[in-house]
């Protein structure tokens, strides 16, 4: 462990830290941040919390609160406290921009420091970063963590695939983080060359960013011959670094000494139990320089109730499910692109890419779920291959869809986030 002393605090301790330090950043918060201040006043709330549960008078800060405050109207600070900004991309709209002081940066390296230590990485490894060092935290995430830790990073940054994979050779990586599909496209291309992943010196990864089934994990695991870690973040928190999965490999610890973690249901706001799924809902304890409460994140998932024999005490949460605003509605069925992605994973002929696409068909919406072979097959293994997905896919979302096997590299790939939805109704 990183920081074996914090990570295995007992759960009494770990209440009372976080009780100290929502307490704290409350305040700060109000006091310094006019948004709060107008916020908590217009509802005749009181800032003074005294128990964990006051948390849920206060009320929630939504994406489009820090758009309309962007780009700096959330900091507490006066600009000389700020020494990096990072933003979202920004690709729905206006870009939610946060700005770190030097004790956010301490935070955020710490946090991510815990989560690379817990999904293997020791300063003898050599850490290869293949993701676009920029405004996105990301890359930046990754170092700092790394950093902490004391392994070797090999910086590479944005894109080139071919070159990504001749780094990993000539310098014997043994590490790389990243976004899953990445990962995968890479094994893809490596093959392409001549190469194969599993005979490279990789022998652990950690991948996030977006939505990342069971399946794909394990189609990673095997393509890599290495072992695989879910970490989960978000800019608006820190960037990666919230939370990570253990060695369990059973839900992602989420350092609470530094969030507060809650699930509430996304229609009435309420707050749900453990083991109830909902929206993850996160307070900042820690941030001094843009301190964030109630963050509704919009991701899907549930905490856990009980220890972990890990030995880490902090609450542990299902694997995103997905977004609540990628959530899929067809013909009155909820659908999540994570089941589909489950489904089409499972099969061994798949390959690494897949894309749906929905379309109005007069009155009805039809989904099209275009899936990459795990090489070019003729049409009737096409047809048969589609017809068995397509049956999983029935199973696990209880709804028909139309399913093409096509030849492999012929749909987009991504080097950042996979867009796997194209919704054409819209
Ligand atoms: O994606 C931070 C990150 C970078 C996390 C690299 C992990 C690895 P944003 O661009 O602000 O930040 O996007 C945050 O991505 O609300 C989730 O919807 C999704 N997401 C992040 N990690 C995971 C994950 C980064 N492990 C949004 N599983 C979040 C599923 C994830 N979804």
């Amino acid at each position: 462990m990183f920081n074996p002393k914090i990570e295995t605090l007992p759960r009494k301790e770990l209440r009372e830290l976080q009780l100290k330090r929502l307490k704290a950043i409350v305040l700060h918060a109000y006091e310094h941040v006019p948004f709060y201040r107008k916020k908590f006043d217009e509802a005749g709330i009181d800032p003074g919390i005294k128990t964990l549960d006051d948390v849920t008078k206060l009320p929630f800060t939504t994406k489009d609160d820090l758009r309309d405050n962007a780009p700096f109207g959330m900091l507490t600070s006066p600009m000389e406290q700020y020494i990096e900004l990072h933003a979202s991309s920004g690709t729905t709209g206006t870009p939610v921009t946060v700005c770190y002081t030097r004790n956010d940066l301490e935070v955020w390296s710490e946090v991510m420091a815990r989560c690379l230590s817990m999904a293997g990485l020791t300063e003898k490894d050599v850490f290869q970063i293949p993701i676009p060092y920029g405004t996105f935290t990301g890359a930046f995430g990754f170092h700092y963590g790394g950093q902490r830790v004391g392994a070797l990073i090999v910086p590479t940054g944005k894109g080139d695939s071919e070159r990504q994979l001749r780094l990993m050779k000539y310098y014997g990586t043994t590490f790389i983080a990243g976004i899953a599909s990445y990962a995968l496209h890479l094994a893809n291309v490596a093959k392409k060359m001549g190469m194969e992943p599993s005979g490279l010196s990789v022998r652990n990864g950690i991948f996030g960013a977006e939505m990342f089934s069971s399946e794909m994990k394990r189609k990673i695991m095997n393509e890599w011959g290495m072992d695989v870690h879910d970490i989960y973040g978000l800019t608006e928190m820190c960037g990666p670094g919230v939370s990570a999965d253990c060695d369990e490999h059973d839900g992602l610890h989420l350092w609470e000494d530094h969030f507060l973690a809650e699930i509430i249901d996304p229609e009435t706001g309420e707050q749900l139990d453990p083991e109830e799924e909902g929206e993850l809902v996160l307070t900042t304890l820690t941030k001094d320089g843009m301190p964030i409460i109630r963050y509704r994140t919009r991701d899907i998932t549930y905490l856990y109730d009980g220890e972990c024999s890990c030995g880490r005490t902090h609450v542990k949460h299902a694997p995103i499910k997905g977004r609540s605003d990628d959530m899929i509605i067809v013909k009155g069925t909820n659908i999540f692109p994570s089941q589909v992605e489950e489904a089409v994973m499972k099969h061994p002929e798949a390959g690494n890419n897949w894309l749906m696409i929905i379309e109005k068909q007069g009155d009805m919406d039809t989904i099209t779920v275009k899936v990459e072979g795990k090489q070019k097959y003729d049409e009737r293994e096409k047809e048969r291959i589609a017809a068995a997905i397509q049956k999983e896919i029935r199973v696990i979302t209880t709804f028909g869809m139309r399913v093409e096997v096509v030849d492999p590299d012929t749909l987009p790939v991504s080097e950042g986030k996979a867009r796997r939805v194209i919704d054409k109704r819209k």
